[in-house]
C-alpha cells in the first residue's frame, strides 16, 4: 500500500491515531518536584549499566517543556497521546501520594484536553520506587498490593479526565529483562527472580483492574510487547520446540493468564523448576501460584495494547559462524555482561535472515506486523480491541544544512507498518488505532540517549525540539485520513 491509498483506506470509524513516550524516558526533573529513585535512577549509578554512563536527569526536560511539547503534538495533528505517570513521582520513597508530581500529570491531561487530544495513560512503565526494589521489588508479592495504592491515587487526581487507562507497558522487559537477563532495571540476574516478577506484575494488574473498574474507569487494559516466533527451518524438530519456547516467554506466559484465566501447560512445564506453580515448595515455602490469583488475572479487559517493532527468527542450534544474526536479540547495549531472559530455555539463538536492520540491529519485516494481528485474532476468540501502542524505528539521524532532519529509512518504516495495520484489518483484525514510538528522541533505557526514535528530534546539547521528515509524513498521514486531533470522545 502507499501512502496515497494509505489515506483513502476505511479506516475504522474513530480510528485512534497517536505517538508515545514514557515518564522516565522524557520528563528528566529526576529529584524535582518531590521526585525520589526510581530503579532506572538507581540502576544509571551501576558503571557499565547504560552506554556512556548517561542518566535520566535531564532526559528531553519535559517536565519543564511539556506545554510546547502539547503544542508540537497539536501541530502534527495527533489524535491522542500515550504517556506513563512515574510512580517514583506519585509515590516518592512509595510513601504517600505527593500533591506536586500530580500536579505536573494533572497539568498534562489539561493542556492535552484543551489541544483536543486524548490522553492514554500508562501507569507502569517501568519506573518502580526504588524504595520498593529494596523490599524486592517485583519478586515479592507485596508489590502488587502497592501498586493498586499507586493506581488507586493516580485515578483519583486524574480520573474525572482520563478515560483510557493502561496498567502496565511490557511486563516482558520490566519482568525478563530487569530480573534475568539483567540489562533493564534493577539489573538481577536470577531466574526465580524474574518468573515471580511475571507472576506479581499479573497479579498487581488484575488487581488495579479490578480498582479501576470499581471506581468508574471507562476504558481498561494492558500493553504487551509481541512477536512472531519464526523457526529458523521449518521442518526442523529443535527449531520447532525454539519457536514453542520463544512463543511461552515472549507472548504466551502474558496473553494466555490475561485472556483465559490459566498459564498455558507448556509454559508451566518449562518454568516448574524456577517457582511457576501452585504447589508449596519443598521446605514448606508459599506457592507462587496461590489460589484466586488466575482469577483476578484473568479480570477481563477493554483492549489490549500491541507493541512491536520486530519478529524473531529463533533457532535451537548454535549460532553457526557463517550465520550471523545474534546469540540473543535483546542485549541492551551497555557494557554490563548480560544475562539471557530466556529464562530455562537459554539456548536459544537469533540466526539473521539477512533483512535489513534498524540502528537497534533488530530486523525490519513490516508484514510480521499484519502476520502477528492476524495471528492473534484467530489463536484468541476473546481478544478484546486492538491498538498498536508503540511502533517505530531507530535509526543515525543527521541534520542537514538546512537543519532539516531528511530520515527517510524511519518514515518508510512507519508507512510500511501502518499499510501492514491496514492489510491486517482488511483480513479481520480489529485494531482500532496506532501510536508511533516516539514523539521524541529520548532516554532508550540501557543504551542511553545514542539510539534516536523520535519523529522529532531533541538536541540534547540546547534541548531544541524540530519535526523530523517522518513527523511531518506522519502528519500528513493523519490528516489524509481525516482522523486529526479534535475534541476527542469522552
Ligand atoms: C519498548 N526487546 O521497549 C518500550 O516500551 C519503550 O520504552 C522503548 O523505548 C521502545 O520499545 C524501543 O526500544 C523494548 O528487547 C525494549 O525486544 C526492548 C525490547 C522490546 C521493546
Amino acid at each position: 500500500m502507499t501512502p496515497t491509498s494509505l489515506t483513502t483506506f476505511a479506516w475504522p470509524e474513530g480510528f485512534i491515531w497517536g505517538s508515545a513516550t514514557a515518564a522516565a524516558q522524557v520528563e528528566g526533573a529526576g529529584h524535582e518536584g518531590g521526585k525520589e529513585d526510581s530503579i532506572w535512577d538507581a540502576f544509571a549509578r551501576v558503571p557499565g549499566a547504560i552506554a556512556g554512563d548517561e542518566n535520566l536527569e535531564i532526559a528531553d526536560d519535559h517536565y519543564h517543556r511539556m506545554p510546547a511539547d502539547v503544542a508540537i503534538m497539536k501541530r502534527l495533528g495527533l489524535r491522542s497521546y500515550r504517556f506513563s505517570t512515574s510512580w517514583a513521582r506519585v509515590r516518592p520513597g512509595d510513601r504517600a501520594a505527593n500533591g506536586e508530581g500530580l500536579d505536573f500529570y494533572s497539568r498534562l491531561v489539561d493542556e492535552l484536553l484543551e489541544a483536543g487530544i486524548l490522553p492514554w495513560l500508562t501507569l507502569y512503565h517501568w519506573d518502580l520506587p526504588q524504595a520498593l526494589e529494596e523490599k524486592g521489588g517485583w519478586a515479592n508479592r507485596d508489590t502488587a498490593a502497592r501498586f493498586v495504592d499507586y493506581a488507586t491515587d493516580v485515578y483519583a487526581a486524574l480520573g474525572d479526565r482520563v478515560t483510557h487507562w493502561t496498567t502496565f507497558n511490557e511486563p516482558f522487559c520490566s519482568a525478563l529483562l530487569g530480573y534475568a537477563s539483567g540489562v533493564h532495571a534493577p539489573g538481577r540476574q536470577d531466574g526465580r527472580a524474574a518468573v515471580a516478577a511475571v507472576h506479581h506484575q499479573h497479579l498487581a494488574h488484575g488487581r488495579a483492574v479490578l480498582a479501576l473498574r470499581s471506581s468508574g474507569a471507562e476504558h481498561i487494559g494492558i500493553t504487551l510487547n509481541l512477536t512472531n516466533a519464526v523457526p529458523r527451518d521449518p521442518s526442523d524438530p529443535v527449531d520447532i520446540d525454539a519457536a514453542r519456547r520463544l512463543d511461552s516467554l515472549a507472548n504466551r506466559i502474558f496473553l494466555e493468564p490475561m485472556l483465559l484465566g490459566a498459564y498455558p501447560a507448556d509454559t508451566l512445564r518449562d518454568l516448574e523448576a524456577f517457582g511457576l506453580s501452585e504447589a508449596t515448595g519443598p521446605n514448606g515455602e508459599a506457592a507462587l501460584i496461590q489460589a484466586g490469583d488466575l482469577e483476578i488475572i484473568g479480570t477481563p479487559i477493554d483492549f489490549l495494547g500491541v507493541n512491536h517493532y520486530h519478529d524473531d527468527s529463533v533457532s535451537g542450534h548454535p549460532l553457526a559462524a557463517s550465520e550471523g544474526g545474534d546469540a540473543d536479540s535483546h542485549s541492551g547495549g551497555a557494557s554490563r555482561p548480560a544475562g539471557s531472559p530466556w529464562v530455562g530455555s537459554e539456548h536459544l539463538t537469533f540466526p539473521s535472515r539477512g533483512l535489513p536492520r534498524t540502528a537497534m540491529d533488530w530486523e525490519v519485516n513490516p508484514d510480521g506486523l499484519r502476520a502477528l494481528l492476524v495471528r492473534l485474532g484467530e489463536q484468541y476468540p476473546t481478544l478484546p480491541p486492538l491498538y498498536i501502542t508503540e511502533n517505530g524505528a531507530a535509526y543515525d539521524d543527521t541534520v542537514a544544512a538546512d537543519g532539516a532532519v531528511h530520515d527517510r529509512e524511519r518514515t518508510q518504516y512507519i508507512l510500511d507498518h501502518v499499510a501492514s495495520v491496514a492489510l491486517a484489518i482488511e483480513q479481520g483484525a480489529d485494531v482500532r488505532g496506532y501510536f508511533v514510538w516516539s514523539l521524541l528522541d529520548n532516554f532508550e533505557w540501557s543504551y542511553g540517549y545514542g539510539k534516536r526514535f523520535g519523529i522529532v528530534r531533541v538536541d540534547y546539547d540546547t534541548l531544541e525540539r524540530t519535526v523530523k521528515d517522518s513527523g511531518l509524513a506522519f502528519a500528513a498521514l493523519i490528516a489524509g485520513t481525516g482522523g486529526g486531533g479534535s475534541a476527542p470522545a469522552r
